[in-house]
């Protein structure tokens, strides 16, 4: 029979659940923990970050870069206070994490303790399910379902808060390890009605301008294949959500490219003149459809999802199926191979005549500098000289849109952002997280003058563990997206949206330990990029401060309150 204690019990059951990385900050209810963590040096790796939202964010990182469990170790009070904007941010985009918080002793919990928080009532409305643990042995069951939650049906962000008593190391208790677990609460989806497939199918092929709608979700289920199989055997163009990048080809001539608020014109124009979308792993969320009264009037909504909760949530689907998509769209498939299908290059040909011109209005085309170095022309650059293999993590605001829109995600999992929350300061803790797990891959955090200072200090940690990350800084000395909306919607009154004292990046990155270089002409781009890169070899963090067009705005960008189709291309154009 196996005595452990407590601690030892949460670090005997993160090896049993294979957790190679745990991203955490100590603290008085969890020393015992750190303790305990000296007995396994081997594995399981502590990360010791710089501030807890920076270790919910690496944990992120390693998690969408994975398709893994990221795992999070935080003190009760400020430190499991200090965690909630990551745990948020992985909630809103179904990032599969635990985050085990330390607790004051079981007696004193109600009595305004030291560091003291109800963490469990603080998360609530952002995590997938949380567990306040009040036995010793009732840990090695938690854990294993804390994870099994996390990572199955909609994945989410899970609490484990450990009362300080329970954790005593001179506290022994019988250790057994469930070999199944039964939550009667809780019982993903795995099964459907076959007759919505036969429906689906007909809608597919009967559809005279149909569309593909791809979100994260289809990341999520490993569901790229089939969905690449079906979009080219039916002919079907495509368009991504944010969240949904890469989840087909970036470069496919079937890809419209992203839709949304700065989606591409075709795609947009496209969702507005369907007659049938085809949604997959996607939740509508106001960022994808403006304004709902204007929906996509003629099109027929189909609408696959893991999430029972998000279907016809906001827009109302007329064919729903809950459920996993891959095994739904290898059900379609299948039954689609024993059919005869129609010349889909003839049916389509109308469909597609139109999405030409619309392509050919090439929203994405930008004006040309003399002076600046253009935002735009720094990521198609990258996407050069990485050949688009790198794995990339942004902030939040018009460096994020600039990525998401010109370096195309050819595979999943390698485009790692904040889509629901958007969260800045995430970009440098998750490029953390991504490189390692994948310490051979390029990984580049692209990022803001506003957003890398929110968790910079997470510069630290990477110098700690040579953790050799590029960070390209788009510098416009300002908070450019706020700058964005002032310009268009409060007739340019600019109210706090300037950085009127940066710091000296490349000083400050070199404080930290690392290289750094600054980029102010553009004939230096090319070169200097590539060098960073090359450097990366030699196991450094590179900081690459870019000044880029101060002026420059994110377009296509569209009219607020209007349809899919209300759009602006450029400054003060309408089409
Ligand atoms: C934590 C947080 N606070 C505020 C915002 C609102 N916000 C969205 S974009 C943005 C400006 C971002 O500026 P910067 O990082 O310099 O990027 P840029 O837009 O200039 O590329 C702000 C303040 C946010 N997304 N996250």
């Amino acid at each position: 029979m196996k005595m452990l204690s407590g601690s030892e019990m949460v670090i005997k059951s993160l090896v049993k659940m294979k957790v190679k990385y745990l991203f955490g900050y100590p603290g008085g209810a969890v020393l015992d923990i750190y303790d305990a963590l000296k007995t396994v040096p081997n594995s399981l790796k502590h990360i010791l970050v710089r501030h807890e939202q920076g270790a919910t964010h690496m944990a992120d990182g390693f998690a969408r870069a994975t398709g893994k469990v990221g795992v999070v170790l935080v003190t009760s009070g400020p430190g499991a206070t200090n965690s909630i904007t990551g745990i948020a941010t992985a909630y809103m985009d179904s990032i599969p994490m635990v985050i085990i918080s330390g607790q004051v002793a079981s007696h004193l919990i109600g009595f305004d303790a030291f560091q003291e928080c109800d963490m469990i009532g603080i998360s609530r409305p952002i995590v997938k399910h949380s567990f306040l643990v009040k036995k010793t042995e009732d840990i090695p069951e938690t854990f294993k379902k804390a994870f099994w939650i996390a990572s199955t049906g909609r994945p989410g962000p899970v609490v484990i808060d450990l009362p300080k008593d329970i954790l005593d190391p001179l506290i022994k208790k019988e250790y057994i390890w469930p070999e199944n677990i039964f939550i009667r609460s809780y019982q993903p989806i795995i099964s459907y009605d076959p007759k919505k497939i036969e429906q689906i199918i007909i809608q597919l092929l009967i559809a005279k301008k149909p569309i593909i709608y791809s979100g994260g979700g289809v990341i999520t289920s490993h569901s790229e294949e089939e969905l690449l199989f079906l979009a080219e055997k039916l002919n079907i163009p495509v368009t991504t959500s944010l969240m949904g990048l890469g989840s087909f080809p970036g470069t496919h001539k079937q890809n419209l490219k992203m839709l949304g608020m700065h989606g591409t014109y075709e795609a947009n124009m496209a969702m507005h003149h369907a007659d049938l979308i085809f949604a997959v792993g996607v939740r509508f969320d106001d960022r994808t459809t403006n304004n709902l009264l204007k929906y996509c009037p003629q099109a027929i909504i189909i609408h696959i999802d893991i999430d029972p909760t998000s279907i016809s949530k906001t827009v109302i689907a007329n064919i729903s199926i809950i459920g996993d998509a891959k095994q739904i769209l290898k059900q379609i498939i299948h039954k689609l191979n024993k059919q005869k299908i129609e010349n889909r290059q003839k049916i389509l040909q109308k469909w597609w005549n139109k999405i030409k011109k619309w392509k050919d209005i090439q929203s994405l085309s930008y004006s040309k500098s003399k002076t600046y170095i253009k935002p735009q022309s720094v990521i198609k650059c990258l996407w050069k000289l990485t050949k688009g293999n790198a794995y990339i993590t942004s902030d939040v605001g018009q460096h994020q849109m600039f990525t998401a829109l010109y370096y195309p995600f050819n595979k999943t999992r390698r485009w790692i952002n904040s889509g629901g929350l958007g969260t800045m300061g995430f970009g440098l803790p998750a490029a953390l997280g991504v490189k390692l797990a994948f310490p051979k891959e390029i990984v580049i955090c692209i990022t803001g003058d506003g957003s890398i200072q929110m968790n910079i200090q997470e510069l630290s940690t990477a110098k700690q563990y040579n953790i050799s990350i590029l960070i390209i800084n788009l510098n416009n000395n300002a908070l450019g997206m706020v700058k964005q909306w002032q310009d268009i919607h409060y007739f340019g009154r600019h109210s706090h949206s300037y950085m009127n004292s940066l710091p000296d990046f490349l000083a400050l990155a070199k404080s930290y330990g690392h290289e750094g270089m600054k980029i102010e002409k553009k004939e230096e781009l090319k070169p200097k990029l590539k060098t960073a890169i090359q450097q990366l070899h030699k196991n450094n963090l590179i900081f690459v401060d870019i000044i880029i067009d101060p002026l420059e705005h994110v377009y296509p960008m569209q009219i607020k309150g209007g349809g899919m189709n209300d759009m602006q291309l450029k400054k003060r154009e309408t089409v």
